[in-house]
């Protein structure tokens, strides 16, 4: 059998809303014309209760495929418990099969096929919400198993008490699929598997790469990727040196011309990098953006990076307000005023104004 896995479309996305929808529609119509069975795995649309024109759309686009469905829901469609989201909400249209913490047995041509989905539960609940869907759903032996999530998983994700490949495949089951990673991946010798979003959202360097789905074969236990018709995303990395506003300004319109004159249509982002003139701030660099240049401005950064360093080293150290402020005022006042001992004021002015005025009388007098 032939199963195509689809995820991410972020449907009705609002930065390449008309993207969102012909690149979902290019993987599902390609898809239905390969596969037996098509899995999608969350993030069909964008938001939890996508405008009637979206669902309108969708339903009758996923009433012209003849290829059955089964899909999940995502963290972007989660609702609170007991509501319907608009992934169930398409089942009821009579579109697709809905799945959470339940299974179907999908037959053709006399082979069977085991379906597993949990919809995306929060990052937190994900380990117990294993164990809930092991509890609910037994996997038939002697059949080949899919098991459909949503999740971060700690080796493609940063962050704390994320699933993990190892308990994922204790679960036992012959194929893993993920959603919610918006870039392709592949794990445990192809039993893993990521296919990606269908469209662009992050603006990352790794979305650069070609998005698509995945063919599965469960005879030759094999995936393969395809790439789907997508709008072009170019990412630059522009490297400066002392550089002038002007001199920034000039070299990015250039390279912005040239890369749109040979691409019309793509995505273009512009990443700055280096650093400018001594007394420019990254703020004062004013570049404008469309719907279709991003420009990232990391000018000066490793500044910005020393003063966020000099912020922690000082909260490290557990120096607290007050004791900033006194090396602070002696640093300015180092050799101009001799006056008082900064300390010694900052005390007083904590206990009042007089007893400030009256330290400060005490002062001159003793000079
Ligand atoms: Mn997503």
């Amino acid at each position: 059998m032939k199963i195509a896995i689809i995820a991410d479309t972020h449907v009705g996305y609002p930065r390449f809303y008309e993207d969102s929808f012909t690149q979902a529609e290019a993987a599902f119509r390609d898809a239905d014309s390969k596969a037996d069975l098509i899995l999608f795995l969350g993030d069909l649309y964008d938001t939890r209760v996508p405008s009637l024109q979206i669902l309108g759309r969708t339903i009758s686009f996923f009433r012209s495929l003849k290829t059955p469905i089964y899909a999940i829901h995502g963290n972007h469609e989660r609702r609170s418990k007991g509501t319907l989201n608009p992934v169930g909400l398409l089942e009821k249209a009579g579109a697709i099969h809905h799945l959470n913490f339940s299974s179907a047995v999908f037959e053709k041509d006399g082979e069977k096929i085991f379906i597993a989905g949990m919809g995306n539960v929060p990052d937190d609940l994900a380990k117990a919400g294993l164990r809930r869907l092991s509890e609910t759903v037994q996997i038939p032996g002697g059949t080949f198993s899919i098991l459909m999530l949503h999740q971060s998983v700690k080796e493609f994700v940063f962050g704390e008490e994320l699933l993990e490949l190892d308990d994922l495949e204790k679960l036992g089951y012959s194929l893993i699929l993920n959603g919610h990673i918006h870039v392709r991946k592949e794990a445990l010798d192809g039993r893993f598997l990521i296919p990606g979003s269908t469209v662009i959202t992050q603006l990352t360097k790794e979305e650069t790469n070609p998005r698509g789905y995945y063919l599965y074969d469960t005879k030759e236990k094999k995936h393969q990727f395809i790439q789907i018709p997508c709008r072009k995303f170019l990412f630059e990395e522009l490297e400066f040196r002392d550089a002038k506003l002007g001199g920034v300004q000039e070299k990015v319109g250039g390279i912005f011309a040239d890369l749109r004159k040979e691409n019309p249509d793509a995505i273009i982002k512009i990443r700055l990098k280096g650093t400018l003139e001594k007394g420019l701030r990254t703020s004062d660099v004013i570049l404008a953006e469309d719907g279709s240049l991003f420009i990232d401005n990391k000018l000066n950064e490793h500044i910005i990076r020393s003063d966020l360093k000099a912020i922690r080293d000082m909260r490290e150290k557990k120096l607290s307000v007050r004791e900033m402020s006194e090396a602070r005022i002696r640093d300015k006042l180092k050799g101009k005023i001799t006056l008082f001992e900064p300390s010694e004021l900052f005390e007083a002015l904590s206990t009042g104004p007089e007893e400030a005025l009256k330290y400060l009388q005490e002062k001159m007098k003793a000079s």
